[in-house]
């Protein structure tokens, strides 16, 4: 059975650019309903019982069709989810460095380069989605709550929420507003690690 990780901070942590209330309804409620639904459907589907969540999404095509829908969009919410809350902190921001750094400066010319097009991809995500950075330093984008790990992708080593269960309480409609303030708590030391492995 898959469970709920805790934050890696307090509720309130993020608060300058992430309220108190986005962080408890999005990871109480929201990730929480999507563990509850995968979680549904994997002790309805013996099958399944036993599997990792990257065993799940990368094998889509073997869960049985009547579980399939629900296994990828609650099973990718709770993989993406997951993952979500560790690429941010209360200390993050300021830039990544290294090799990281190096990378992200001759793809996009700078560090200010990667994010504006990262931003735009972010923005242009039609509806419900996610922004997705890939090992191999390109940027790509996912509806609902696919990941590139389930069409035989790699696993990104940065995602960006835009669903507006995200930011409409802080925001508004303004996804914008949303994107940028959220480079202010990118976790770079969580992401440089994960592009080095
Ligand atoms: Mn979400």
């Amino acid at each position: 059975m898959f469970s709920l990780p805790d934050l890696p901070y307090n509720y309130d942590a993020l608060g300058k650019y992430i309220s108190k209330d986005i962080m408890e309804l999005h990871h109480n409620k929201h990730h929480q309903t999507y563990i509850d639904n995968l979680n549904k459907a994997v002790s309805d589907t013996p099958e399944l019982q036993g599997k990792t969540i990257e065993e799940l999404l990368t094998n889509l095509d073997s869960v049985p069709e009547s579980v399939r829908t629900v296994v990828r969009n609650h099973g990718g919410g709770h993989y993406n989810h997951s993952h979500f809350w560790v690429w941010m902190s209360p200390d993050g921001g300021h830039e990544p460095s290294g090799r990281l750094a190096d990378g992200l400066k001759e793809k996009y010319g700078s560090y200010q380069g990667f994010v504006d097009t990262f931003s735009a991809q972010a923005l242009k995500v039609f509806g419900s989605g996610w922004a997705w950075l890939l090992p191999d330093l390109s940027i790509t984008s996912s509806p609902n709550q696919d990941s590139p790990l389930m069409t035989g992708g790699p696993a990104p080593i940065l995602g960006l929420d835009v669903w507006e269960h995200a930011y409409y309480l802080d925001y508004k409609s303004n996804r914008g507003d949303y994107v940028k303030a959220w480079w202010n708590v990118v976790n770079w030391p969580e992401v440089e690690k994960r592009f080095s492995e």
